[in-house]
């Protein structure tokens, strides 16, 4: 199965869920890369299986779009953080990085639809610089520009940062953890409100997803992040990213292939056929 090629029942603008990539990673500040992380995730997925045997769910189950990718290129970081608001119709979205920065487009699109947005970050770091090298958009500073869009952020799996970075987090994030799992009575009071997921590819260890710009040690296995997905599988998701994922910097190509089970197991738990058994119809 690839991505592409998947999803035939959905069509564009129908409200099914659409994949959307975002080859973009101008900002980036120690490698480049995540621009061909949208073709590599697309590519691998064809070597996945479209069954998951772990959530007994079947991606044939479940009807989604893949509109292929928004023509960023050489844009800047404003512009881009733009076409990504202007990209986000009626179905679920689920973007591909690309550099981290995306998500602020995303997150200004569906919180201008859903009061009480809460964004939930898992990452290795906490993006929640004020501005780095002058910039004031850019993958390091993009977690601290939702708070200008007053959506509550949960950050998850944090293990670098700034002393200001983790203070501006305890003083104005919802919760911040290095633990992946978003804690029980959090989950809780998370249960009425509408959720966008934003998954950085380097929370997992870099010995499971080498592939990506800023890699940190000590970081989740796929198994514990899977769980903390799944806990919130009958919770209100309404947007969800994966980025980062920057093919070069990992010549034996794993990273993409585990990016794309991710994406799998996001549509799986998050996709609305995707949660019962087998839809006779979409
Ligand atoms: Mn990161």
């Amino acid at each position: 199965m690839t991505f592409l090629a998947a999803g035939a029942p959905g069509t564009p603008g129908s409200g099914a869920p659409t994949l959307i990539g975002v080859p973009y990673d101008a900002t980036a500040s120690f490698r480049r890369g995540s621009r061909w992380g949208p073709a590599a995730i697309r590519f691998a997925s064809a070597s996945i299986e479209t069954y998951n045997p772990l959530l007994d769910r079947d991606l044939e189950d479940v009807p989604f779009v893949d509109a292929g990718d928004l023509p960023v290129e050489g844009l800047e970081p404003s512009a881009m953080v733009r076409a990504v608001r202007g990209s986000i119709g009626p179905g679920l979205p689920l973007l591909l990085g690309g550099e981290h920065t995306l998500t602020l487009g995303a997150v200004q699109a569906l919180a201008a639809r859903h009061r009480d947005l809460a964004v939930l970050q898992w990452d290795a770091h906490t993006d929640l610089r004020s501005e780095y090298e002058g910039a004031a958009i850019c993958h390091a500073t993009v977690m601290r520009r939702l708070f200008d869009e007053r959506v509550s952020l949960v950050q998850l799996g944090i293990r670098a940062g700034t002393r200001e970075e983790f203070a501006t987090a305890r003083q104005r994030s919802l919760h911040v953890s290095r633990a992946v799992a978003p804690p029980p009575p959090l989950l809780e009071s998370l249960r009425e409100r509408p959720l966008y997921l934003t998954v950085d590819i380097d929370v997992l260890d870099p010995s499971v997803a080498p592939g990506t710009g800023n890699p940190e040690p000590d970081g989740a296995a796929y198994a514990d992040l899977l769980a903390a997905l799944r806990s919130l599988s009958r919770h209100r998701v309404v947007g969800m990213d994966l980025v980062e994922v920057a093919p070069p910097w990992d010549p034996g190509g794993a990273t993409p292939v585990i990016a794309a089970s991710l994406v799998r197991d996001m549509l799986l738990l998050f996709a609305p056929a995707g949660r019962g058994p087998a839809a006779s119809s979409p």
